[in-house]
């Protein structure tokens, strides 16, 4: 049996969370287009016959500036502790550049190998993609290079078999039909925030987080807060419009997750700076 820890570095929005996805062959974490979508590390494991991957998707790199950035930008260094191996994703429709080679840094000091994944090669024309695998080879001493996409799922099952032939040998860390080290009340709360995040624009994204207040067998009570009154009115929308459609795509996924019908009550609420409280994130395992 082979069996370790793999995480999965990258500027925001680089497609990380779509390929830890892809790589465990089914959703472990939310994605969206905006940046900071993920703000803790979620293990997402991938389990074969022979093997347990366990990739940890992690924040974006970024310079901090809140409490909140500060506690997801400490993540990612210490998330760095004690893995086996590092994918760091590029994005081969932006330039590669400052951004990725201030975390080349980082990656490439760590001691262990990093493979280098460059995601959302789909539609792109050969040539451009040859031009960035030579730019991303540049950044450091890479173990391996693999232009995938995360979205149609090309170039995963060679990536996949890359990171495992990487892992030593070792035990078993979570139950085989485990998928990820979050809670079902963190299930919920997160696919209820992902929602928010796709439907919102601006900065209203950012002051969005989601917290269950109550899972019971029939009816699931999700909070949603935001930071000011108008980010409320936005999430709310007309007559309530917003925060329905909320509702309608996270109940099928939640449902899912719960394995039965649910009813699921959303309640937008208002707290002024949550994102320097300290307590709140604590609270919500920031
Ligand atoms: N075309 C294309 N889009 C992709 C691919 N992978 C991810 N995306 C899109 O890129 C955006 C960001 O994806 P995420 O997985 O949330 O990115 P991330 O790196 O986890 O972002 P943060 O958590 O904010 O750091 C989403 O709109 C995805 O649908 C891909 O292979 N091809
Ligand atoms: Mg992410």
């Amino acid at each position: 049996m082979r069996s370790g820890f793999v995480a999965v570095a990258g500027r925001p929005n680089v497609g990380k969370s779509t390929l830890v996805n892809a790589l465990c062959g089914g959703k472990v974490a939310i994605t969206s287009d905006k940046p900071q979508t993920t703000r803790r590390r979620i293990f997402g494991i991938a389990n074969g016959d022979d093997y347990q991957l366990v990739l940890a998707d992690l924040p974006g790199f970024q310079r901090p500036r809140d409490p909140l950035t500060e506690h997801m930008q400490r993540t990612v260094d210490s998330s760095f502790e004690e893995v086996d191996a590092v994918v760091f994703v590029l994005d081969a429709r932006d330039r590669i550049g400052a951004g990725d080679r201030f975390i080349a840094e980082r990656v490439f000091s760590l001691g262990v190998p990093v493979v280098i994944a460059l995601n959302k090669v789909d539609r792109l024309k050969p040539g451009h993609v040859a031009t960035q695998m030579a730019t991303g080879s540049r950044l450091g001493d890479f173990h391996a290079l693999h232009p995938v996409s995360a979205k149609t799922g090309d170039g995963i099952d060679e990536l996949r078999q890359e990171l495992v032939e990487l892992l030593p040998e070792g035990p078993q860390y979570f139950p085989p039909d485990q998928r990820t080290d979050l809670s079902v009340e963190e299930q919920v709360a997160e696919l209820v925030r992902e929602k928010a995040i796709q439907l919102t624009r601006e900065e209203v994204p950012h002051a969005i987080t989601a917290e269950v207040e109550e899972l019971e067998e029939k009816v699931a009570r999700v909070a949603l807060y935001v930071e000011t009154d108008s980010q409320k009115q936005i999430l709310v929308g007309k007559a309530g419009s917003m925060v329905k459609e909320v509702g309608t795509r996270a109940r099928p996924e939640i449902e899912a997750v719960l394995g039965h019908p649910v009813f699921l009550e959303l309640h937008v609420k208002v707290r002024p700076k949550w994102r320097r409280d300290e307590r709140m994130l604590e609270r919500l395992g920031l």
